[in-house]
């Protein structure tokens, strides 16, 4: 059996109109998902829709129409998003579904049972565009929005009960909580007394949420909700054999604007919940555009659909993948989008394609050169195609991401070298053996970069494969001598 790989996204709250921060999540998954799926491992890659709470009630009621209406018109936005941008998700769960409204109820029931919700009075400040309680300090920054005095008598998860196993568990795991500064701030923020969480809201205020099972009269926090999603798709309740191939999740990739809610509201509920914990949760950084957070508020939002009209899905996402190094902020400006796309795409690897493309369709009627025995400077090539295809697969699984397309880079910048220093054009005049020789090594070079950069651009990879008519193996020596090359278009013409 192979072994399995379950790797989730956030789930994008409805009513946002998807950025490229969403885009960036999302691709990001992808690309790990690719990668896997490439190494062999059965894989489950999640991505999804919030879809309850405050936020969507308040725009349905503007509206006039049901929020449910108002759900299935705004979840198109996000389907056809991830659509375009070739993202290969094997679900997309919506919260509305009954599949999860039940799993949230039994859960919910599971707690309830074991002794850990109780129902009290509270008074306290409250963040409509957080949708929770906030405390007083919390009040003071600038951080929430419409913020209110309420006093209501709701239900509350015992969170407190959990701290001490939680604190146990982080330090004893150390890959439970990635990059190491961010499980360092979740250990920093454990070492204050943890609050228990009010989970419920009285449905004369809010009713657009899953309806607590031992109480009508509630509806659940859409965090309790929410985070539930992730065991949902596995078949949690449903069916055990698919719920014990996929779950734990080997990752929850998240923003790190969510990480508390991630690394301590949902491992507590699990905790109670008697559920084995997610094996990673990982928090990349923002992008940041001109040093601000890019979001809907402060209007500064890069739209992902103008890019990819204007220069095509992978250069995007290659891009979204070579500029941020995982865990950090990244500032995307259409200045180092160019320079990269030309750089890297269209000068390195589009280049390098075209000039031995070109050299076998004029010297050798298009048709691939034998390999013939090798000199030593082709056997340094194979050796670091080798090792290349080690180093990426040790990169992507320690999520060094940024890193292991560097390398790949590095390599095809390598081959540039190596055609430059043979100089297989003057040689074919007069020792045709040896030009073809240099010009497969050349071509098995690309088709291996190919193949490994293959999750990053899926589309523009597929096509250097389809110019060679040759498969996806990364084992030296696959690509075909004496096949026709099929004849392509410039791969990345040059941003001007
Ligand atoms: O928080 N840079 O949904 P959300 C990078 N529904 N990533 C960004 C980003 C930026 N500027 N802006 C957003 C929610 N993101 C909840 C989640 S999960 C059980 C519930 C990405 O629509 C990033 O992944 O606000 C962030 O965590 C997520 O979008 C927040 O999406």
């Amino acid at each position: 059996m192979n072994k399995s790989f379950y790797i989730t996204t956030p789930i994008y709250y409805v009513n946002d109109k998807p950025h490229i921060g969403h885009a960036y999540t999302t691709i990001l998954a992808d690309v790990i998902a690719r990668f896997y799926r490439q190494l062999g491992y059965d894989t489950f890659f999640l991505t999804g829709l919030d879809e309850h709470g405050q936020k969507v009630q308040e725009a349905a009621i503007n509206r006039k129409i049901e929020p449910q209406d108002h759900c299935d018109e705004m979840a198109p936005r996000f389907i056809d998003l991830w659509n375009k941008l070739h993202i290969s998700n094997d679900d997309f769960i919506r919260t509305t579904e009954q599949r999860h409204k039940k799993v949230v109820q039994d859960f919910l029931q599971l707690v309830f049972d074991k002794g850990d919700i109780y129902k009290d009075e509270y008074t306290g400040l409250y963040s409509v565009s957080e949708e929770r309680f906030i405390t007083e300090k919390e009040a003071e920054s600038d951080n929430f929005r419409d913020i209110k005095e309420l006093k209501e008598i709701n239900y509350f998860f015992k969170m407190s009960k959990f701290q001490a196993e939680l604190v146990e568990y982080i330090e004893k795991n150390k890959n439970f909580i990635q990059p190491i500064h961010r499980r360092n701030e979740i250990l920093g923020f454990l070492k204050q007394p943890l609050a228990d969480l009010c989970i419920s809201r009285p449905k004369k205020r809010l009713n657009w949420g899953i309806e607590l099972p031992f109480d009508t009269d509630y509806v659940t926090y859409v965090w309790f909700d929410a985070l539930i999603n992730y065991v949902t798709a596995t078949g949690y309740g449903k069916d055990d054999n698919l719920y014990n191939k996929w779950w734990p999740a080997n990752y929850h990739l998240i923003g790190k604007d969510i990480l508390t809610t991630h690394a301590v509201y949902w491992p507590t509920m699990l905790l109670s919940a008697g559920i084995t914990l997610p094996k990673t949760i990982f928090a990349h950084g923002w992008w940041l555009s001109e040093s601000a957070k890019m979001s809907k508020s402060i209007g500064n939002v890069v739209n992902p659909l103008d890019l990819i009209e204007k220069y095509g899905v992978d250069p995007v996402r290659y891009y979204l993948m070579r500029e941020m190094v995982l865990g950090q902020d990244a500032n995307f400006t259409m200045e180092s989008f160019i320079k990269r796309y030309n750089s890297d795409l269209a000068n390195d690897f589009g280049n390098l394609l075209n000039r031995v493309s070109t050299l076998i369709k004029k010297n050798y009627e298009g048709i691939m050169p034998e390999q013939g025995s090798k000199m030593p400077e082709d056997e340094e090539v194979v050796e670091s195609a080798n090792q290349l295809v080690n180093n990426v697969d040790k990169k992507v699984k320690q999520m060094k991401i940024n890193e292991s397309i560097e390398e790949i880079m590095q390599f095809v910048r390598s081959i540039n070298k190596y055609m430059e220093d043979q100089k297989p054009w003057a040689l074919v005049k007069d020792n045709k053996s040896s030009a073809g020789r240099i010009l497969y090594i050349a071509g098995e070079s690309i088709r291996i970069a190919a193949v490994l950069l293959s999750p990053v651009m899926p589309n523009r990879c597929a096509e250097v494969l389809y110019v060679f008519n040759s498969g996806r193996s990364t084992n030296w020596g696959e690509l075909k001598s004496g096949s026709k090359l099929n004849d392509h278009k410039t791969l990345f013409p040059r941003i001007q």
